[in-house]
């Protein structure tokens, strides 16, 4: 895992090149470096990827079937391209170096070149050195996600939120919205929250994160609710944030700024992460409670002492792990899991979800297993809040507590 300081590796890279095979080098080189990469293999195709997106790589090979790659040069100069180049070919070092300055006379940067066949090492140590190098030669000064990329795309309010419902099973009647976060960056691209969130943490901005989503899903939420009075908002809350003695106050308070009761939240946590400071987390955990916010454990079943946080923290809901629901129909084991959760949830007096259902026969399965509650891509997947409202509009204006979504 990279140190904090190194950031998470992001940089994209484009290869242009009619062989398959140094496409092939080139992104197999490039995934040890942490670095993605696509492949064009004409010129229409590299157009029309550099037009999608701003890559801070390009290697390309000079011939490029009936095109020559200075049209290839000239195409990036057009696109406003800021990548850094690596060109590549089978031509001697002199017609090399010539393109070299053409590009440069184009206003490219260029960080070397490389003969064909593709020597892998000499491309691994040009892409290694393309960090350190000055701002003329290749610097990528934005092309990792460090803290400081995290906390300029919440400022510049990158993040934003999507939500997905989740359904009684039987009447899939709409009774919560999952708030899930998502980034897109100018710079990076989508960046997926299962690496974000991650950095977002090493980095301690988890908790900026989360208030910063909070204020923009909290109102939105709260005209939803105004219609249809029983939903609720399950957030996802990072491990790190029960740390934060003030969390429960914090919460209380973005609350009443939304003119939403603490009954409207439902805070996620998963279940591995929730014992590793006992004592903070009893604390804090304990507290929203009292305020009266609701707690869920996520992802049951794949920590370690399940019962145990069941039994000395005070949830309020049980969210079954996809990875049960999703092998329920094919994994023997899995019905009988799932029949020892409903059962535990029923003693305890907890709320449950099943998350993950993808068909009507596992949601048919887990009804009959006596799971009241599902979420999962056959009812919807994670929605943009317009299409929440969409959907919930017509519904809402007939019958608000029989709000079908599906
Ligand atoms: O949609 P999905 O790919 O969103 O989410 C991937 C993972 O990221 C899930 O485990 C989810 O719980 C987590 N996640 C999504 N949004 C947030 C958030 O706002 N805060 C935290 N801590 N985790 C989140
Ligand atoms: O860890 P948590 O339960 O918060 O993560 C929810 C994640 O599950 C999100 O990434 C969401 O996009 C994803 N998800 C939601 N429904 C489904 C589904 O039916 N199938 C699959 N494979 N993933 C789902
Ligand atoms: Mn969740």
């Amino acid at each position: 895992m990279p140190s904090a300081e190194e950031g998470v590796p992001t940089a994209r890279l484009l290869v242009v090149d009619d062989e398959a095979v140094p496409r092939l080098l080139v992104a197999r080189a490039a995934a040890k470096l942490g670095i993605a990469t696509d492949g064009a293999a004409s010129l229409a195709e590299a157009r029309e990827r550099v037009a999608a997106f701003p890559y801070q790589i390009v290697v390309l090979d000079l011939a490029l079937g009936e095109h020559d790659g200075v049209e290839l040069l000239r195409m990036l100069r057009d696109a406003g391209s800021d990548a850094v180049l690596i060109i590549l070919s089978g031509f001697a070092e002199r017609v090399r170096q010539a393109a070299v300055r053409l590009a440069s006379a184009l206003g490219l940067r260029v960080a070397g070149t490389l003969g064909k066949p593709l020597r892998v090492e000499a491309l691994l140590e040009l892409l290694r050195r393309l960090p350190e190098r000055g701002h003329a030669c290749g610097a990528l000064p934005e092309t990792r996600i460090d803290a400081r990329a995290i906390a300029a795309g919440i400022d510049k309010g990158e993040f934003f939120c999507l939500f997905q419902p989740e359904v009684t099973l039987r009447e899939r009647r709409l009774v919560a919205l999952e708030m899930l976060a998502r980034w897109h960056s100018p710079v990076f691209g989508s960046v997926p929250p299962d690496v974000f969130i991650p950095a977002a943490e090493r980095f301690d901005l988890i908790a900026a994160l989360t208030t910063n989503l909070l204020r923009l899903a909290l109102p939105q939420f709260r005209y939803w609710r105004e219609r249809h009075p029983d939903l609720t908002l399950a957030v996802n809350l990072s491990p790190l944030c029960l740390a934060d003695l003030a969390l429960p106050e914090q919460m209380s308070e973005a609350l009443a700024a939304a003119g939403l009761p603490p009954a409207a939240l439902l805070l996620e946590v998963t279940e591995g992460a929730v014992l590793r400071d006992e004592v903070a987390a009893a604390d804090v955990l304990t507290r929203l409670r009292i305020r009266g916010i609701r707690l869920s454990i996520d992802d049951f079943g794949t920590g370690h002492s399940s019962l145990l946080s069941l039994l000395h923290l005070p949830f309020s809901e049980v969210k079954i792990d996809q990875r049960f629901v999703r092998t329920c129909l094919s994994d023997p084991e899995a019905p009988k899991i799932i029949r020892a959760i409903v059962s535990l949830a029923r003693e305890l007096g907890l709320q449950l979800v099943a998350e993950g259902i993808e068909s009507e026969a596992v949601a048919a399965l887990l009804t009959e297993l006596g799971c009241p509650v599902g979420q999962g891509y056959l009812f919807a997947p994670p929605l943009p809040a317009a299409a929440i409202s969409a959907r919930l509009q017509p519904l809402l204006e007939q019958a608000p507590a029989r709000a079908k979504l599906g």
